[in-house]
């Protein structure tokens, strides 16, 4: 790990005497009214969709958030009302302030609801903002709400005002004595702006996950009273936690077994986690002040100036002698990192309307630079992962190389008798790009059917199995070629068997195994990997095989509905419901019983899906070989071994 400094303010709050660098009302800026928020909504939170709802929420939990990453918060509360239409934020912080503000004559709890702009935070002092609306304030949020209620609980009282569209219905009331401090703000989006739309959970809980994840230590409790969930989310690992997170929702493995970290408290905070894994791409997460920066910018530009020049860097300084005629690009040597960056600074400047790009020039410079520095002595007082990463990088050149001399040659061949090769019953996507098609082969017609109506055509094909699968164990090359259900998957993949095999050739990047979660479904499961284990391994070691997950039931309560991939999965979200719940359970007994979108939302959507990748853990070679030969041998004593003795081991795991 490298610089490694204490974590950032969020687990502790800072002493009273910290707090006499406190702002007043005398330090609201005070700008302008509110019409102009309800007249053109779209300028202030981007639009009055699902995302222009959701930013209200942001605003007020970001404003939360500032207070307890300047320290003066430990703990946060976001709740959806049972009706789904109203947010209440609380944090344990100072308590927006109330003292009367000398310009305006009021209290300035009503200054910074009421106005524009309002609040220290704009005149750059050493308030950090993670606005999401860039700390535009929450009088925006109150302006576009039918109703705003603010507690504020300072110097042992508790106060309360409530706002109509942005317009006080009260004065600034004193509710009775209180112990502690801090705010609560509970707004109801006005639906002349809005509609009727309500609020998403899922999406409240993703942004305070990620708010968690760039807060190391801070803790928020979610509840949705229309599910009845109650999650306290907290990420000790803080951006570590956020690489292993997203490392595994990319179904990918490690190269090196611990991330390159560095933590830089002091300002500018900088927050960077990266690893190599196996994965065919590069993934690079950043955020400014907690914002998400999906298009990238300055500083995700630095640090792959950085990885760039610390990895070349590395090969001169050891003099390593690259294999003959290997040239490491700067897309070999990225191919595989999952990266998170997360940087916090006073004045960002975001590209364009979608303020999706960090522009400041500044930060590319002082990113590359601190982080070529600390990755070189990583990679130095680490060598056995500095050597796994630098065979990383010669994969992908080699790769690189051998599907650059592939498409040359896949170019001489015409289109169209590659056309000709394919079996009949493939339903093909109309991707030419393998490396975005997927091919799912699927068990029996009708599912065969539910797959190919619900199916992305651009990048996903279907190919149905209907005989039985012959067991390549037991089978000659001659016998295999002879079955029409493994030759149709030869032709398909179309990059040969045995001798003429040619992974390059292949014609999509995913290969997905799609049966019913039942004994049959997995038999015909085993019979395909024996095939694969057999006669199509490079297929298995690269990574290309996968087992779709289908879910067996569907669990309805109220409005709300979830998928359960088996009975523990049921089970546990049976136990999450609220005690009164009376929800209805559906099993299903086939694939082909599911509705085309069903599946396509459960099964076979890559943003929701679940796949299990087929792989062979280092050093489990040999006794993968001895299973396969045991379990699909002629022999039945040594399978009768092998299925008691794994079946003792499933016991165990049910206990
Ligand atoms: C439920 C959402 O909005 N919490 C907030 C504070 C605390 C202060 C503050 C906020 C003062 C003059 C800008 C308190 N004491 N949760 C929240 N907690 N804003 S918002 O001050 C606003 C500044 O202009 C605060 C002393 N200084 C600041």
């Amino acid at each position: 790990m490298a610089t490694q400094l204490p974590p950032s303010g969020a687990t502790g709050k800072k002493s009273a005497a910290d707090a006499s660098k406190d702002y007043g009302a005398a330090s609201i800026s005070v700008l302008e009214g509110l019409e102009p928020v309800r007249k053109r909504p779209g300028m202030y939170i981007g639009g009055t969709g699902k995302d222009g709802l959701h930013h209200l929420v942001w605003e007020i939990v970001d404003n939360a958030v500032d207070e307890a990453i300047n320290g003066y918060a430990t703990k946060i509360s976001v709740t959806i009302s049972a009706d789904s239409r109203t947010v209440t934020v609380d944090d344990n912080g100072r308590g927006i302030p109330i003292d009367i503000h000398p310009k305006t004559g009021r209290p300035a709890l009503e200054v910074i609801l009421t106005t524009l702009h309002a609040g220290a935070k704009f005149d750059g002092g050493s308030y950090i903002t993670s606005g999401g609306l860039h700390g535009v304030g929450s009088s925006v949020v109150n302006a576009l709400s039918e109703r705003l209620e603010a507690r504020v609980r300072r110097d042992g009282v508790e106060w309360q005002q409530t706002y109509r569209r942005g317009k006080p219905k009260t004065d600034l009331e004193k509710v009775g004595p209180t112990r502690g401090t801090g705010t609560t703000i509970r707004f109801t989006p006005d639906p002349e702006i809005f509609g009727d739309q309500v609020f998403d959970a899922d999406a409240v809980r993703a942004h305070l996950e990620v708010s968690t994840f760039l807060n190391k230590g801070l803790r928020i409790v979610f509840r949705d009273q229309a599910s009845g969930l109650r999650e306290e989310i907290v990420h000790e690992g803080g951006v570590v936690d956020f690489l292993d997170k997203l490392v595994k929702e990319a179904g990918a493995q490690l190269v090196p077994d611990r991330p390159f970290v560095v933590e830089r408290t002091e300002d500018p905070r900088i927050d960077i986690a990266l690893t190599w894994t196996d994965a065919p791409r590069e993934i690079f997460r950043s955020f400014v002040n907690g914002i998400a920066t999906p298009d990238g910018g300055t500083h995700e530009q630095g640090l792959k100036d950085a990885i760039n020049k610390a990895i070349r860097n590395w090969v001169e300084t050891h003099d390593i002698t690259l294999p003959r005629g290997i040239k490491l690009s700067a897309e070999d040597i990225r191919e595989g990192i999952v990266a998170l960056c997360s940087i916090f600074i006073h004045e960002p400047q975001f590209q364009g309307q979608t303020k999706d790009k960090l522009n400041n020039p500044e930060v590319r410079a002082q990113i590359d630079g601190l982080v070529r520095q600390a990755l070189e002595s990583w990679l130095h007082e680490n060598k056995s992962q500095a050597d796994a990463i630098l065979a990383r990088c010669v994969l992908s050149a080699r790769a690189r190389q051998a599907s650059r001399a592939a498409t040359d040659t896949v170019r001489r061949k015409s289109a169209v008798n590659r056309r000709l090769n394919l079996p009949g019953k493939l339903a093909d996507c109309s991707s030419g790009d393998a490396d975005r098609s997927e091919l799912f082969i699927v068990e029996g017609d009708s599912a065969g059917g539910s797959a190919k109506q619900g199916r992305d055509r651009n990048t996903q094909a279907i190919l149905p199995l209907r005989g039985k699968v012959l067991n390549a164990e037991q089978a000659t090359l001659k016998k295999v070629l002879e079955n029409n259900e493994l030759s149709d998957i030869v032709k398909a993949l179309g990059c040969g068997i045995q001798k003429d095999f040619d992974i390059s050739r292949l014609r999509y990047s995913k290969i997905i195994l799609l049966m019913d979660a039942d004994s049959d479904g997995h038999h015909i499961a085993t019979l395909l990997l024996t095939f694969f284990y057999r006669y199509l391994r490079p297929l298995i070691d690269q990574g290309h095989v996968f087992l779709a997950q289908p879910p067996l039931f569907r669990i309805d309560a109220g409005k709300k509905s979830w998928w359960a991939k088996d009975e523990k999965e049921r089970d546990r979200i049976l136990a999450r419901l609220p005690p009164r719940t009376r929800p209805e359970i559906s099993r299903f007994k086939g694939l082909g019983e599911m509705m085309p979108k069903t599946l396509y939302e459960t099964t076979l959507d890559p943003r929701s899906r679940r796949l299990l990748r087929v792989t062979i853990p280092d050093g489990a070679h040999l006794e993968t070989e001895q299973v396969v030969g045991d379990l699909m041998g002629k022999d039945p004593a040594p399978r009768f071994r092998e299925i008691t003795e794994w079946m003792a081991l499933v016991e165990d795991l049910d206990v």
